[in-house]
């Protein structure tokens, strides 16, 4: 275990850095795998110095844990609390936001491999009546091809503002349907791939129109309690975090302008598309075990990982996005954004090695674009992320 205690002046005081590094399991005789078969060793000095740049730049802390073929690897940096000036540590709870989309995909997957779902077949089939469009499939809304609008959008036009008025309501799905139906098509379905948090409140619809239960009751049966996952809830139209947490702070649009603390809010505004709450440890775990294929048939983890090109870099398959690392790994998971967060979780093919980093601010650019950092030394190790 490393330990060391940086100065960062006045405004933040002494800053705990902690790295530790400590095997969960006994060799098994993993050793033989071939060395190219897998990514070079995690660069933890780099993993640090992403956090503390995320800290830097405006984020009051920011976490990383790195699971490697039994290994773990954690690094926190800054305060869980402006207010009390706790240290944030390893285990701390958040709010991941849209990495809430793969555990939507992960049900209604399993709803296809149950023979209760067809992914080619128009939503309207199960949801009567429900889009103006017939040819909309399961599989459009799964890859952000539907051309449904995103109406937050226009909620969250003005940061601030936009947050506050919802932070306390409480939405039925039918209702942000409609707020998105109020905006024409951004293009016919199927033809062209645009992100829009409607393709999964859709998709939560489904999720209880099939199951006839709350999508909690089915990410809790179906994900949750099998994985053990003991850090991740869904509370939904509670508005606290359970346990202990990160609070969150949004960044106004205003520079200057304090942080909002933004902890608590229904997070109604995006349900099935962004309200799962969980911890590293436990999202390390989920996307090793979808990965790893133990959450759907190999064919149905397939069709999720079929991935189209969205710009450079990114590609997005059903609820998975894939990530080209410079170093030429590619690794699949999902980004979250909420009030407060920013989530970056993401696992090489095989679910071997996953990394998850959270920073307590959004609406920050350069925080975001400093916690991506931890991608490249996770995956990449020492040589890459020096590039
Ligand atoms: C909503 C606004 C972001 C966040 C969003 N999140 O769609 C989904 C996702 C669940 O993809 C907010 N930004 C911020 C603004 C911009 O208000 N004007 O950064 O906190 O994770």
């Amino acid at each position: 275990m490393v330990s060391a205690t940086v100065g960062r002046g006045t405004v933040l005081g002494a800053v705990v850095l902690a790295l530790l590094a400590f095997p969960a399991r006994a060799a098994t005789g993993e050793a033989d795998a071939p060395a190219a078969a897998t990514p070079a060793a995690p660069d933890t000095a780099g993993l640090a110095a992403a956090l503390r740049s995320a800290v830097d730049r405006g984020a009051p802390g920011a976490l990383a844990r790195v699971d490697d073929h039994g290994r773990t690897y954690q690094a926190t940096r800054g305060v869980a609390d402006l207010g009390t000036r706790r240290a944030l540590a390893p285990g701390d709870r958040f709010r991941v936001g849209s990495v809430t989309k793969t555990f939507s995909a992960v049900v209604l997957l399993q709803l296809v491999d149950e023979h209760r779902l067809a992914l080619d077949a128009p939503v309207n089939r199960y949801l009567p009546g429900l889009l103006p469009d017939d040819r909309i499939t399961v599989r459009h809304l799964l890859s952000h091809r539907s051309g449904l609008y995103d109406y937050t959008d226009d909620m969250f036009a003005d940061s601030v503002q936009g947050f506050e008025a919802v932070r306390d309501k409480v939405f039925t799905y039918r209702r942000l349907v409609a707020l998105s139906l109020k905006k024409p098509p951004t293009h016919a379905p199927g033809a062209a791939y645009s992100y829009s948090n409607t393709n999964f409140v859709v998709a939560g619809m489904l999720i209880e129109k099939l199951t006839g239960h709350s999508v909690r009751t089915e990410y809790e049966e179906r994900i949750f309690k099998p994985l053990k996952l003991r850090d991740t809830f869904y509370v939904h139209p509670e508005t606290g975090i359970p346990g202990r947490h990160a609070r969150g702070y949004l960044t106004p649009d205003k520079a200057g302008d304090p942080l909002v603390d933004s902890t608590d809010q229904t997070v109604s505004w995006a349900q099935s598309a962004g309200a799962i709450i969980s911890g590293a440890r436990d999202l390390d775990t989920f996307y090793s075990a979808l990965l790893g294929g133990r959450l759907m048939s190999s064919a149905r983890l397939a069709e999720m990982e079929r991935f189209d090109r969205v710009d450079a870099t990114t590609a997005y398959g059903l609820g998975l996005r894939r990530r080209d690392l410079p170093c030429g790994v590619s690794v699949y998971g999902h980004t979250g954004v909420v009030q407060g967060y920013y989530t970056y979780a993401f696992a090489t093919k095989d679910g071997e090695r996953s990394l998850t980093a959270v920073a307590n601010t959004s609406n920050n650019a350069k925080v975001s674009d400093a916690l991506a950092g931890t991608l490249d030394s996770a995956f990449c190790g020492k040589k890459a992320a020096r590039r």
